[in-house]
């Protein structure tokens, strides 16, 4: 059957739009109060809802996951190397780079497309100071054997959850796991602040580092302490994350009910590897991914992300090309290919789907019977 584009573009996410009257309502409170940034009310009452809602002992609010990242390395004195994934986000390994680390990448596994914890002994060497495991696109890492292999070889570990927000593992929010756990609440994450990010961790002597680190190292009117940056959150980021929180739950369960739907909707195409949710996970629904392997499909991802927008559907090739193929990194013993065989199979087949919680059940049907059709 011949398939009509959509009306309108639909994209890969779109953000919660919260009420503007009460996130007016808020800024009133700002305008009143005059205090736009360094820890306001709007903040403090924003650290205690996360706190509890990702269920961690210790929280720091940022004005992005990267400067949140950065100040994770220098917050437990990284140094050397860093053992990361190339596929992710330009940002994590530009965090170590800004912190004069070098970045070594190791391979990711075949399914879950987080790094491969088999591998990673291999890439340890005298000058390894922690292992910066990307929990992608939601999906936790092997959070267990990575631990194992931290603590034998005495190595800290700093995870990046910019996707995995509200992602639990067992009954543990996902931010309780390593050293530091980072967050992303950029505007196309599932909870954001249009910018922001933040740290979570165990260790509550860090919380004072860490707060530190991001104001400058200013300890009070006479004394600077460290050579901190500027990661403040201000109050009108805190004020719309307040209001956002209010909607997580039903995203979520919108979000369920259409990623569901593709999983129905695609289980039986020849030459379409869906994602596999572990038993013990549960999950944020915050992307949904395809695999989409050219033999058994009949045309490749490219040419179905190239398909989709004659319909107007704007999917994402994240997150291609691999960090380790940026100019910059090449030249890195660690970013050849022979060294990275899985992430340079999976960089051009995996596709991200749309997937928010403003979409119908309807809408995926449709892009489902659109991608149907492609197959040959
Ligand atoms: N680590 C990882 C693994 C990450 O993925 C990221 C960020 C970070 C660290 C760093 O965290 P932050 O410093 O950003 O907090 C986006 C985001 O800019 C970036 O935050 C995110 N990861 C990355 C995966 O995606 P783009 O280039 O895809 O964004 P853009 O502008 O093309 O937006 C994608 C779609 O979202 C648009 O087609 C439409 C929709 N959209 C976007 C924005 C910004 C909206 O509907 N409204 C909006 O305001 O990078």
């Amino acid at each position: 059957m011949e398939r009509e584009p959509f009306p309108e573009p639909i994209f890969v996410t779109c953000p919660i739009i919260p009420d503007l009257d009460k996130y007016r309502r808020r800024l009133d409170k700002i305008w009143t109060g005059k205090w736009f940034t360094n820890n306001g009310k709007q903040h403090q009452l924003l650290e205690e809802r996360l706190k509890k809602y990702l269920d961690v002992p210790q929280i720091s609010l940022f004005n992005n996951g990267t400067i949140a990242l950065m100040t994770a390395c220098r917050c437990l004195g990284l140094s050397g190397e860093v053992i990361t994934t190339p596929f992710t986000f330009a940002a994590t390994p530009h965090a170590l780079t800004w912190n004069n680390i070098t970045p070594v990448f190791c391979d990711i596994e075949p399914t879950t497309y987080t790094i491969d914890a088999d591998k990673l002994e291999s890439s340890i060497t005298s000058d390894t100071t922690a292992i910066l495991p990307v929990h992608i696109f939601g999906t936790p890492c092997n959070i267990q054997k990575i631990q194992k292999i931290a603590d034998n070889y005495g190595l800290k570990i700093i995870y990046d959850a910019a996707h995995a927000f509200g992602t639990k593992v067992g009954n543990k929010g996902i931010g309780n796991f390593g050293d530091i756990t980072m967050f992303s609440f950029h505007a196309t994450k599932q909870f954001h602040t249009a910018e922001g990010g933040a740290l979570t961790f165990g260790d509550p002597s860090l919380k004072e580092k860490i707060d530190l680190l991001k104001n400058f190292g200013i300890k009070n009117e006479e004394e600077v302490i460290i050579a901190g940056i500027n990661g403040k959150m201000n109050e009108l980021q805190a004020a719309l994350g307040m209001e956002v929180i209010k909607y997580l739950d039903a995203d979520r369960t919108q979000r369920k009910q259409l990623y569901d739907t593709y999983i129905q909707k695609l289980k039986n195409i020849s030459g379409l590897v869906l994602p596999e949710v572990k038993k013990n996970v549960y999950n944020n629904y915050q992307y949904f991914v395809i695999h989409v392997e050219r033999e058994k499909f009949g045309i490749s991802r490219d040419e179905v992300h190239e398909n989709l927008k004659k319909f107007n559907v704007f999917t994402r090739k994240y997150f291609s090309p691999l960090c380790s193929e940026y100019e910059y990194y090449r030249r890195l013993p660690s970013a050849s290919k022979a060294n990275l065989p899985m992430a340079n199979k999976i960089v051009d087949e995996v596709l991200c789907m749309p997937l928010y919680g403003t979409l119908f059940v309807q809408d995926i049907e449709k892009i489902c019977e659109i991608v149907t059709g492609f197959q040959k």
